[in-house]
């Protein structure tokens, strides 16, 4: 169990990052990397999306952060005796954690078809290839284009441009698991997919809500931020079903005076919601403010309602008629917690709501987003200092991988403009996300597969499925800059091509260019690399995009060579087709970079009515069938996502493992299993039967009837079938289990394809006594 007074950050992040600099990188040249990340004349940080403060500290960085920079910057690489002497074969059988710390990709590598072993072969060789087998598609619509948030502004404007040109939409990305839920509600109720808060408004803020997300781990500069912010007297209040030691106490890793002190207090208030019960919880909230608002009309923002919003009568009168009992069941929290949560919504004007994959990754997430979003507008908590609404974002640049044009949506406006700019017809079919590219793999749909960057085996759900579903296309490309199980299953046949990292410096004809990302609060700001390329002849994700798309569309209205040679020019494109980025090459000179424009920010809602739109609940059903625990999948503090940089979870007090399966002590008796025992997890979905083998069950703090186990071990569990509705996003965060003790003579992993489920219901209910 963990024990109450550990708190992140402070000594243990500064040693677990040298420990992780010897290994990787050298401290000598960890510390000129960490010296120039986040500097105003450095890169960005590849690691998450939070901003950097308008002050930063000498060393703006946190313990995460300098990990996947450690890794970015290691010295090691995969050289031709590496692929020489390990099958392909052989790597599938590595962990993930050997498969990251190995080293960088630096060879364009070929797999045959029936060949065991990846071929290294030049740069050239592989456009070639490419350029074959894009020629031999039998459709436009057979290729899928898949991006990770990672790639800058310039790569992805690029890549989308290739790939439009291509005469394909599908260009699916990290979103569609990740934040998906949060665009689509957020642009149903406000009009625009993203957040309205800046950094400033925390400092302002009287409470700052922290829903599903782990900061601790996945964005621990933001624990700086709410560190000033608990400073300045607000509140933060937790609500998740894991009790995150980290959120309750900080250190901070750059300050000496931090790591002596005693401990801050980051929580001033945690609630333990059922996992996927957050729609009854915010719904039951604003039950109570309703009914509150009988006797006192004053708690709610009366003016802000009836000057900018929609809906709100039948809102309050279907709210008012939810079965309230039945609403805190679900939420698994009792009529006093609520109130709670209610009043410090009600009695304060300045309160942020931020959330993160807790919210986005089940059944009803959008709904639960529209449901936070209803409070935000009961109180007029939008558009002001220091209050409104904050999804976490991902990856460094997920968000402006979306503004320029990733998306397998693209708006009438958007293919207007590229249509106009570029002299092309783009195609105007909607395209393919990342789940119904697994379906339409499988149904043999798809021919080719191209990746920028990310890992789309093991990212995605159902790990057995869409393993079978990559398999099957007949051309794989990644761009990469490490090793992943994706680039040893995907295609028939395939390339790797390796790519330089944000750390290195980009050098076209003769001149040090620079690209630009977008943080988590609309902030375009410049990146400029700093190391020397790890081999000469390295190429840019530009350049591999501007090369194969020179190949792949022979003559075209497009001088792509231009773009490769300076990124500037692409920049002057985006500012042709987005108006938001009118004089882009200049304003990145600004140190700070420029904020895109935010109208909800200013109360102005870009919906068709022009006002914010109440979203009106229903009466759910039933959410989840029989089950003995409900699973949700969480990162440890050792990864960042499918990179998997140690073995430990520092806060939550796992050391040297990652098949482990969080349940509570109330359960572990329930359920006739021990602490520390090996036990199956299966997961039946359809009529199909999945199993998680030999996870040891660590006692843990987190709600009663929860589980939780790590991604990506945990994903061959998530049927692909089983999805957030509107946002198709998988519900990786909520997964009905069964769980019985190992069985010894089952594989001591996961490996065959998913077997039908041929055990009744009863049957399955006995891997454990039924919860009913
Ligand atoms: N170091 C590091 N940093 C990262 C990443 C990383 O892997 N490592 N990943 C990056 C990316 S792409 C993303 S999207 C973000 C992810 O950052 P987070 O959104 O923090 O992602 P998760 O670790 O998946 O955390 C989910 C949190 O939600 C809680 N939770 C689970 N189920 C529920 C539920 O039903 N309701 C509620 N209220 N809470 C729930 C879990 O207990 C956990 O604390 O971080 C980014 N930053
Ligand atoms: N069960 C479960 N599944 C999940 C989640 C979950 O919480 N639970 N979270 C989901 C979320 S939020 C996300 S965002 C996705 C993540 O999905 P992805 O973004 O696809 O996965 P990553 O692990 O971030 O990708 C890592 C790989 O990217 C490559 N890479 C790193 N940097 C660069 C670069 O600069 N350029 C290029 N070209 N390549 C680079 C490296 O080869 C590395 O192996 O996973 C999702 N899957
Ligand atoms: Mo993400």
């Amino acid at each position: 169990m963990m024990s109450s007074n550990i708190a992140s950050g402070g000594i243990g992040a500064v040693w677990s990052t040298i420990k992780h600099a010897h290994k990787q990188t050298g401290v000598i040249r960890a510390a000129r990397a960490l010296l120039a990340m986040n500097s105003e004349t450095g890169f960005d940080c590849p690691g998450c999306a939070w901003p950097e403060p308008k002050h930063r500290a000498k060393l703006e960085f946190c313990e995460n952060g300098a990990k996947t920079l450690m890794n970015a910057t290691t010295k090691k690489v995969l050289d031709e005796k590496f692929f020489g002497a390990h099958s392909i074969a052989e790597l599938v059988s590595w962990s993930d954690y050997a498969l990251t710390t190995v080293g960088r990709l630096v060879l364009p590598l070929m797999k045959q078809e029936n060949h065991e072993y990846f071929k290294p072969i030049s740069y050239n060789e592989a456009f070639e290839v490419a350029q074959s087998w894009f020629s031999q598609i039998k459709g436009k619509e057979r290729a899928v284009f898949y991006t990770s948030g990672r790639a800058s502004n310039e790569a992805a404007f690029l890549y989308q441009l290739f790939a439009r040109c291509f005469g394909t939409n599908n260009l699916c990305d990290c979103s569609n698991l990740c934040h998906e839920s949060s665009g689509v509600a957020l642009n149903n109720t406000i009009g625009v997919g993203k957040g309205t808060v800046q950094i400033d408004d925390f400092v302002e803020a009287q409470v700052i809500f922290l829903i599903g997300h782990n900061p601790s781990s996945n964005h621990p500069r933001m624990l700086t931020t709410l560190r000033e912010a608990r400073k300045n007297g607000a509140l933060v209040v937790v609500i998740n079903p894991m009790f995150e030691p980290g959120l309750k106490k900080f250190r901070h890793p750059q300050d000496l005076f931090d790591l002596v002190g005693p401990a801050k207090e980051i929580a001033s208030h945690y609630f333990q919601v059922r996992v996927g019960g957050d729609l009854a919880l915010f719904n039951a909230v604003a039950w109570w403010i309703l009914k509150s608002a009988n006797s006192d009309e004053s708690i709610l923002d009366r003016e802000f309602i009836n000057q900018h919003t929609e809906g709100f009568p039948d809102f309050k009168e279907r709210v008012l008629s939810l079965p309230i009992d039945d609403l805190i069941d679900r939420a698994g929290v009792t009529l006093a917690e609520i109130e709670i949560i209610a009043r410090l919504i009600a009695e304060h004007d300045r309160v942020i709501y931020a959330w993160g994959m807790g919210i986005t990754q089940t059944t009803y997430g959008v709904n639960a987003i529209k449901a936070i979003v209803n409070l935000a507008l009961l109180r007029g908590h939008i558009g002001e200092l220091g209050a409104g609404l904050c999804p976490v974002r991902g990856h460094s640049n997920v968000q402006g991988n979306r503004t320029v044009g990733i998306t397998e949506k693209p708006s009438e406006d958007f293919l207007h403009r590229l249509e106009k700019v570029f002299n092309f017809t783009p195609p105007t079919k909607h395209g393919l996300d990342v789940v119904d590219s697994i379906s339409a793999m499988t149904e043999g749909q798809v021919e080719l597969f191209m990746a920028l960057g990310g890992n789309f085996l093991s990212a995605s759900p159902d790990t057995e499925k869409t393993s079978a579903a990559l398999k099957s296309v007949d051309f794989a490309i990644n761009v990469a800059t490490s090793l992943n199980r994706t680039h040893l299953v995907a295609g028939k046949n395939a390339l790797v091509l390796p790519c330089l990292t944000r750390v290195e410096r980009d050098i076209q004809s003769g001149l040090a260019q620079i690209t630009s990302v977008e943080n988590s609060m609309g902030i375009v700001h410049a990146s400029r690399g700093h190391f020397a390329p790890i081999r000469e002849g390295l190429h840019s994700e530009i350049a591999i995009i501007a090369q194969l798309a020179k190949r792949v569309l022979g003559p075209s209205t497009i001088d792509w060579q231009s773009y490769n040679d300076d990124y500037a020019r692409i920049r002057d494109s985006i500012a042709a087709c987005i108006d938001d980025f009118y004089d882009y090459n200049e304003r990145l000179k600004n140190p700070d970079g420029f904020l895109l424009t935010n109208l909800c920010a200013r109360r102005q809602f870009p919906t068709p009515s022009g006002r914010a739109q109440f979203f009106i609940p229903h009466a759910v059903a039933s959410e989840t069938s029989e089950h003995d625990l409900l699973l949700t999948t969480i990162r440890s503090h050792d990864q960042f996502n499918t990179s998997i940089y140690g073995l430990n979870d520092r806060y939550r007090g796992v050391k040297n493992e990652r098949q482990v399966v969080f349940i509570n002590e109330e359960d572990i008796k329930r359920l006739g299993l021990k602490a520390g025992m090996r036990v199956d997890l299966k997961s039946c979905h359809q009529g199909v039967l999945r199993t998680a083998y030999g996870f040891r069950v660590h006692q843990y703090n987190i709600k009663p009837g929860c589980a939780a186990a790590y991604f990506p071990e945990a994903n061959v569990l998530v049927p692909l079938e089983s999805v957030a509705y509107e946002s198709n996003t998988p519900t990786s965060k909520l997964i009905p289990i069964f769980i019985k003790p190992s069985d010894a003579s089952m594989p001591a992993r996961s490996d065959g394809a998913a077997a039908p489920c041929n055990l009744s219901m009863a049957e399955l209910a006995g891997y454990g006594p039924s919860r009913k």
